[in-house]
């Protein structure tokens, strides 16, 4: 052979490898758990917004919509078997595939800590895992939740109450002795109006998106442990983008880790938003406000080592609480 047909050749072999790395743009396909436009989705809009501006030519994120495409329930388990390629979800609807993510809610350091101090390393790991995906970002870690009633209680006890519930509060709920009701979101309107439910925990933020301020009466104080929505990537797919691609994703990660600093102006705009729309709070003596989040941390703590006592540990240690 001569020597420009070996060169030729070499030069061939070396376009090929390149060959990925120089691919064309990559679309995903992208799904929330939460109504589109609505509290917990809005920042991951915003996210897919930004990487389809910055990663013109690179990466792309086709937005494929929220529980009208897709039960939020089913969203975990979606992009671990690559049904969709990236997501907005809550730990909370993927307990059944990672009893772990039980333990986020009670990771309320920001995210910027998390990441240096070993949570994110062993809550990628986790996800790699168990939920073949990359844990790409974690949002409104300085959001709490709540419980709303429609019925007054004047110690924290739900004896007779009916009230919905995700994992978030399942085992809260239960040691107050009230009955949990599991429902998606998108439920939760019918069971207030019906009165399946005489209440239902929520983060203190998001009521007035589906209208439940009409069904709402009291918010229960004081606000407990930390919303945690993350946004999840499947591994298979993360493996195959190439620096320049994931570099867009994981830039427009830290972005939007960092809108986290608007959410103290959002709660007390929606705290106000409740007076005005007649929600009055339900608060007890500071000892028993104090005994509640004692109880709260605790029984949750307890649920997540019970049923995972190495990592439900080294997360707790993490956690610091
Ligand atoms: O109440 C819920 O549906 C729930 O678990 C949740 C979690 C994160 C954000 C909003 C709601």
């Amino acid at each position: 052979m001569s020597l420009k047909a070996v060169s030729t050749i070499a030069a061939l072999a070396l376009a090929a490898l390149a060959a990925p790395a120089a691919a064309q743009e990559v679309t995903l396909r992208g799904v929330t758990s939460f109504a589109e436009g609505t509290q917990f989705s809005k920042n991951f809009e915003r996210f897919i917004e930004k990487v389809n501006k910055d990663g013109k030519g690179v990466v792309q994120i086709n937005y494929i919509g929220g529980p009208r495409a897709m039960p939020p329930f089913e969203v975990g388990n979606a992009v671990r078997s690559k049904v969709v390629d990236i997501a907005n979800v809550t730990g909370a609807f993927y307990t059944n595939l990672m009893p772990e993510a039980d333990a986020f809610k009670l990771m309320g350091k920001p995210m910027s800590e998390q990441r240096k101090n070993g949570s994110w390393a062993l809550i990628n790991e986790l996800h790699n895992q168990k939920l073949n995906s990359y844990f790409l970002a974690r949002q409104f870690h300085n959001v709490p939740f709540h419980i709303y009633l429609n019925k007054k209680i004047d110690k924290p006890d739900f004896t007779g109450l009916k009230i919905r519930v995700t994992p978030v509060y399942r085992d809260l709920v239960q040691a107050l002795g009230g009955t949990p009701i599991t429902t998606p979101p998108g439920e939760v309107y019918t069971a207030l109006e019906r009165g399946v439910a005489d209440g239902y925990g929520w983060p203190v933020s998001g009521i007035f998106d589906l209208g439940w301020e009409k069904v709402t009466k009291f918010r229960m104080e004081p606000a407990f442990y930390s919303v945690e929505v993350n946004v999840l990537v499947n591994q298979d797919v993360w493996k195959g983008l190439n620096d320049a691609q994931r570099k867009v994703l994981s830039d427009a990660a830290l972005w939007l880790e960092g809108l986290d600093s608007e959410n103290e102006a959002v709660i007390a705009s929606e705290r106000e938003r409740q007076t005005k729309a007649g929600i009055q709070p339900i608060e007890f003596s500071p000892d028993s406000a104090k005994a509640f989040l004692a109880k709260a941390n605790d029984v949750a703590w307890q649920a997540v080592i019970a049923k995972s006592p190495e990592t439900g540990k080294k997360l707790r240690e993490l956690a610091g609480n």
